[in-house]
């Protein structure tokens, strides 16, 4: 095959489409090859796959802007630049709402291809002065949510806790107006970036800025000046390598008062993380009472003075409502103690709740900052980078979420890359031989389907009354999908004569797209439900600290209802499908990161590990697709006005239909091989990229010609 030469005179092939032979093996090897050479990002038609160097390479400079800019995608060598100017001169030129997906499993480098495409967009777009200030609040946006959102774990030193989607919204001129972020978690799931489970996570979020908050400001906030010395933290040294605590908390400062932030909304913010950290720090202890039942007490009374003294609560009522329940019945309140496992049960979610409406409350204080109010059509292009496929040793509710979520994002890859695709060829009558792939739907079935899917079935669990456990989820679980073809457990492989040490009895595994993965049944009711003891809301909402206040509105007696709030689980799902409306009306563009080793190390790339991401990214199936398919289309009047000055036939005018016209606009010589071109009902096909290009620059060339026979036509009449 003819191949453009600037995606294969590079080392290896920078086009997967043009791999000759194709196979597992070959396309790894041509990732591998590529990557030692420096090469990080490859094509498979316009999807960019990027893998993760680890290293700062010379690639991102103001120079290397210019060149993409107004470049032909397939012209340069592969970029991720390359991708950002294709959905950005597509939403300015053609008015394409745009969206740019970024997946990968944690640590491929998502977040940093998701800030090298808005610095990118932040470039190209024009330079005045009332933009500068719109881009300014839009990029710092990214270092104020990665403060309190990211952690550092076993996977990556900064990874991202939440997932965001981020949509930039343009004028009719490609100029940025503002965004809207959106957090793509629901609000009662925090222990996906705080306070997670021992081991997994070596710590938690707002970890850069922890020490510092510590040394600087002890007595404002009533921290010890060594960080390490806080329950939450513990031993773990929260720092980050390479990163200059002091000068980090500096710029995210910075950030927050370019965004708009008032010092005393800094101090506020600064004041509830520090409440958050004391939390940790109170110890109860069991007292004996009449009754005979151990009730619990707070032993450190001065911890509790200091987060009360903080927030300007009573320390009687915040002692009653860590340490007591009231429940009213017929009218009566009846007061009953808690036990120390109950009573740190309920300081945890306290401190998780805080958290979680916390970094929902500064989502939403950014979004009052850069939300557009003006009411003109706008061209939106949404950036999402979420957290990618968790596989643990030990996995629990997040990581079944997680997964969720990265089972949802294969399926719009799935359905609008490949199903589409065939189904476009289908719909234009355009022959070829399909490809069969693997749908994923039956999974995301399995997980969300409102007729008894594994959430719905969680859902039921945590409502029903009686004694509900692990055992009995598990138990309905087995009930419900003990023939799944995607679902085991020990009773399922029990029943199918299947003998599996490697399964615990407590666990259920789900086999996703990506992988088979364990999942501990312990601990899902409570997670879902993860509900705060309404007498904590109560308590925080009777504190004197505004913002801490506004945080809890259901705290307000007067708003408490009986219903129950809904699950954590059941918001997710919700936020999910929201999301996935979203991106299903806009144009969606992909980059697919890879994780080259687990050291972190620059250099290394481990076959095996490349090689698991590159089945459950389901590249060898993409590059089946594209290379049984075209790899350009544009619908007919498009292509004809772009082409008919190449051709005599349909220069200076034209006047038949535009199919004919752009079949006879092709000109002498274009398509010199067969099959390099092919007539839908409404659009023409293009195979390979090199086609594509030598039309274009036969058509530039053109244009300067006619340039210059206009100018001498001028120069004549002059
Ligand atoms: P993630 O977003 O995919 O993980 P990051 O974008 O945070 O991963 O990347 C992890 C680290 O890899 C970064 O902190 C950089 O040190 C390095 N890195 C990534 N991309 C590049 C690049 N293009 N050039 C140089 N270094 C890079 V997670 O949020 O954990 O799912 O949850
Ligand atoms: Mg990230």
């Amino acid at each position: 095959m003819e191949a453009n030469p600037s995606v294969l005179a590079t080392v290896g092939v920078g086009d997967l489409v043009l791999l000759d032979p194709l196979s597992e093996e070959s396309l790894l090897s041509n990732l591998r090859e590529r990557f030692l050479h420096k090469e990080i990002y490859t094509y498979i038609g316009n999807v960019v796959i990027s893998v993760n160097p680890y290293r700062q390479l010379p690639i991102y400079s103001a120079e290397m802007v210019e060149q993409y800019c107004n470049g032909n995608f397939y012209a340069m060598k592969p970029h991720i630049y390359a991708i950002a100017e294709d959905a950005y001169s597509s939403l300015r030129d053609r008015n394409r709402d745009q969206c740019i997906l970024i997946t990968g499993e944690s640590g491929a480098g998502k977040t940093e291809a998701s800030k090298l495409v808005m610095s990118y967009v932040a470039a190209v777009c024009s330079k005045g002065a009332d933009v500068t200030k719109v881009k300014e609040q839009l990029l710092q946006s990214n270092p104020v949510l990665e403060a309190f959102g990211n952690a550092k774990t076993i996977r990556n030193n900064n990874s991202s806790r939440f997932g965001k989607y981020m949509d930039v919204e343009f004028d009719f001129k490609g100029e940025p107006l503002g965004g809207l972020i959106s957090n793509c978690e629901c609000n009662s799931l925090p222990s996906l970036h705080v306070l997670h489970a021992q081991g997994t996570y070596a710590a938690h979020g707002f970890a850069a800025l922890q020490p510092v908050m510590c040394r600087r400001l002890p007595r404002r906030l009533k921290l010890q000046r060594d960080c390490r010395h806080h329950g939450y933290l513990g031993d773990e040294n929260p720092r980050l390598p390479g990163m200059d605590d002091a000068t980090n908390f500096q710029a995210v400062q910075d950030a927050m008062r370019i965004i708009g932030f008032s010092e005393a909304e800094v101090m506020q913010l600064l004041e509830v993380t520090a409440v958050v950290l004391k939390l940790g720090d109170l110890q109860l202890s069991g007292q004996f009472q009449a009754s005979g039942m151990d009730a619990c007490g707070i032993q450190n009374i001065q911890v509790l003075r200091d987060i009360c003294e903080l927030i300007g609560l009573q320390e009687s009522i915040l002692e009653q409502a860590l340490c007591s329940r009231t429940v009213e019945a017929k009218q009566e309140k009846v007061v009953t103690a808690l036990s120390v496992a109950q009573g740190y049960f309920g300081r945890d979610a306290l401190a998780k709740n805080i958290y979680s409406r916390l970094f929902d409350w500064l989502v939403t204080r950014i979004n009052e900052s850069i939300q557009v109010t003006a009411g003109e059509r706008r061209k939106v292009m949404g950036v999402l980078d979420i957290y990618g496929f968790e596989i643990f040793q030990d996995n629990s509710f997040e990581q079944f979420i997680i997964n969720y979520c990265n089972e949802k994002l294969q399926q719009i890859f799935i359905l609008m890359t490949l199903k589409e695709e065939q189904e476009e060829y289908f719909r234009e009558g355009i022959k070829w031989t399909p490809v069969t792939f693997f749908d994923n739907s039956i999974i995301c079935d399995l997980i969300e389907s409102g007729k008894g899917g594994i959430l719905v079935l969680l859902d039921e669990e945590c409502l029903r009354p009686g004694t509900v456990s692990a055992a009995t989820f598990l138990a309905k679980l087995d009930q419900a999908f003990g023939s799944h073809e995607h679902y085991e457990s020990r009773k399922s492989q029990s029943d199918r004569h299947i003998t599996d040490t490697s399964l615990p009895s407590t666990c259920f595994r789900v086999h996703h797209y990506a992988g088979k993965v364990t999942y501990n049944a312990t601990g899902f009711i409570e997670k879902n439900t993860d509900r705060l003891y309404r007498g904590l809301a109560q308590a925080m909402w009777q504190a004197k600290h505004t913002l801490l206040r506004s945080l809890f509105p259901d705290g307000d007696p007067k708003k408490a209802s009986l219903k129950m709030p809904p699950t954590a689980g059941f918001q997710f799902k919700a936020s999910i499908n929201t999301l996935m409306k979203n991106l299903y009306s806009k144009n969606p563009n992909y980059i697919r990161c890879i994780k080259p080793n687990e050291n972190q190390a620059p250099g290394q790339f481990t076959d095996e590990l490349v090689r698991s991401q590159v089945r459950y990214l389901g590249l060898l199936e993409n590059v089946r697709v594209r290379r049984a398919g075209y790899a350009y289309r544009q619908p007919y009047q498009p292509c004809l006005e772009r082409y008919r000055l190449l051709s005599t036939h349909t220069w200076p005018r034209w006047t038949g239909t535009a199919r004919y016209g752009a079949w006879g606009a092709r000109g002498p010589g274009t398509w010199s091989s067969q099959g390099e071109l092919a007539y839908g009902h409404t659009k023409v096909f293009i195979r390979t990229p090199q086609t594509l290009f030598n039309l274009e620059e036969r058509r530039r060339r053109r244009v300067e010609e006619l340039a210059t026979v206009i100018q001498k036509t001028y120069r004549g009449w002059r």
